[in-house]
């Protein structure tokens, strides 16, 4: 089977860069989105997000006429669909996911599938999103055959392939990372690879649905369990008086511990999420998993508290000041190192709170963004030297490069939730 005509369905920070790296192989690409905005973008030759090499890979694929973007969904040998999977409104305890867009996904190219065609889920999905999309395709095409019926017979094959590529490195990790790929039927599988291997360099491994789901969301929370067993740890050091990162390096030297990095909090669209999607399935099962979501999501408040009593303790040591006069200095609002995404990131969270209780300035310090969001509400952006120079509580939240040799005056105080200046 050969895949000309390649349409990718949400073009957002994984969509994009596959409609571009199918396309930069001379395959004919449509990308589909409901923002005309992006789309309108898209066709300019440019891009709607942040992310390195990819804007040359989009100007090239767009002017050279192998790319183009569209609202509505066109006809095509594959389609790849790549749309948010968010949680449903509500603020449930244990918040579950909502296949909204999944399934206006399925509505929009339902009318165009015809004998033949590939359907490959890439959404961080719960299990069993899969085996719903088809069922959703099936009701609105009654005509066609679909795996869960007709098994390798099916007109339409249907696969799960999540992506595991780390923002910042999207370009290169599509090319290099192993892919799973979860065929509905044997003949599914065999063509989602040859569909990936249009540009993956990596190992295509075969599996079901069902583990393909389970696969992307147990590699996420792993991580969260990760970073929760040293958030915990940045705890019990803290009250114990142990420096958390000396002791983590030490216990790592152990040749089978691997322990990751405490920080204020976990942030980000995925680590912080996709537990959720097993947690709200198994409830009593997902104790460890539900905990360290626990764990990490409580971590700014916190760092929160740490502020607060740095405040109080600072004003013991100085009762000619008061609060008014405390200037707080906040490095980094980015939910990780050297990006400049700032959405549901615990630092954004951390200074807003701070914001809320302190009477006092606030000085933040993000060398990746020209402007902070207004829900932060009354605080500066200022340049590093200006804040090292000027605050009398330095406060980093993100292990940015250019904070890596600042020197704060050993005579200030200082909360470092990244263990860069300790
Ligand atoms: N973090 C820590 N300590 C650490 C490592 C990370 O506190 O030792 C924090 C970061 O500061 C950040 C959050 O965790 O706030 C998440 O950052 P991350 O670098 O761990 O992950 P993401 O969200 O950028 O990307 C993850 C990746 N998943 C895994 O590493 C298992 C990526 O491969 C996935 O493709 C991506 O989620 C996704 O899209 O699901």
């Amino acid at each position: 089977m050969s895949f000309e005509t390649v349409s990718v369905i949400g073009l957002g920070y994984i969509g994009l860069p596959t409609a571009a790296m199918f396309a930069s192989k001379r395959k004919k690409v449509i990308g589909v989105d409901i923002n005309q905005k992006a789309v309108d973008t898209i066709n300019r030759g440019e891009i709607h997000i942040v992310e390195p090499e990819l804007d040359i890979l989009v100007h090239a694929s767009v002017t050279q006429g192998y790319f183009r973007a569209s609202t509505t969904a066109e006809p095509a040998d594959a389609f790849l669909i790549a749309v948010p999977t968010p949680f449903k409104a509500g603020g449930s305890v244990i918040p579950e996911p909502d296949l909204g867009y999944i399934e206006a996904a399925a509505k929009s190219i339902a009318p165009v599938l015809e004998k033949g065609n590939l359907v490959v889920l890439e959404s961080t999905s719960p299990v069993g999103a899969t085996e719903q999309l088809a069922a959703w395709l099936a009701e609105l095409r009654p005509e066609l055959t679909f795996p869960q019926s007709s098994g390798s017979d099916a007109d339409i094959k249907i696969a799960y392939c999540p992506e595991r590529v780390l923002p910042g490195h999207v370009v290169r990790e599509l090319v290099e990372n192993d892919r799973v790929i979860g065929g509905m039927s044997p003949e599914s599988s065999a063509a989602a690879i040859e569909l990936y291997k249009t540009f993956v360099e990596g190992e295509c491994i075969i599996t079901d649905s069902r583990t393909a789901e389970m696969a992307k969301l147990t590699e996420n929370s792993s991580r969260d369990v990760q970073i929760a067993f040293a958030n915990e740890l940045s705890l019990i050091c803290d009250e114990i008086d142990v420096d958390v990162w000396e002791l983590i390096k030490l216990a790592n030297r152990h040749p089978r511990v691997n322990i990751l990095q405490p920080g204020p909090g976990v942030g980000g669209h995925c680590i912080a999420v996709d537990p959720w999607f097993i947690i709200s399935k198994s409830p009593d099962a997902a104790k460890l998993i539900h905990t360290a979501r626990k764990v990490n999501d409580s971590k700014p408040l916190w760092v929160v508290d740490k502020v607060n009593q740095a405040v109080g303790e600072f004003l013991q040591r100085h009762p000619e000041r008061n609060a008014k006069s405390v200037t707080i200095g906040c490095y980094g609002l980015a939910f990780k190192p050297d990006i400049d995404d700032l959405r549901e990131s615990p630092a954004m969270q951390i200074v807003q709170k701070v914001r809320e209780v302190h009477a006092g300035k606030i000085l933040v310090v993000e060398p990746n963004v020209e402007s902070v969001p207004t829900q932060l509400g009354e605080v500066e952006l200022v340049e590093l030297e200006d804040a090292v120079s000027t605050c009398d509580i330095h406060l980093l939240l993100v292990d940015h490069k250019e904070f890596k040799s600042t020197v704060i005056d050993k005579s200030k105080v200082v909360i470092d939730t990244k263990g860069v200046w300790l």
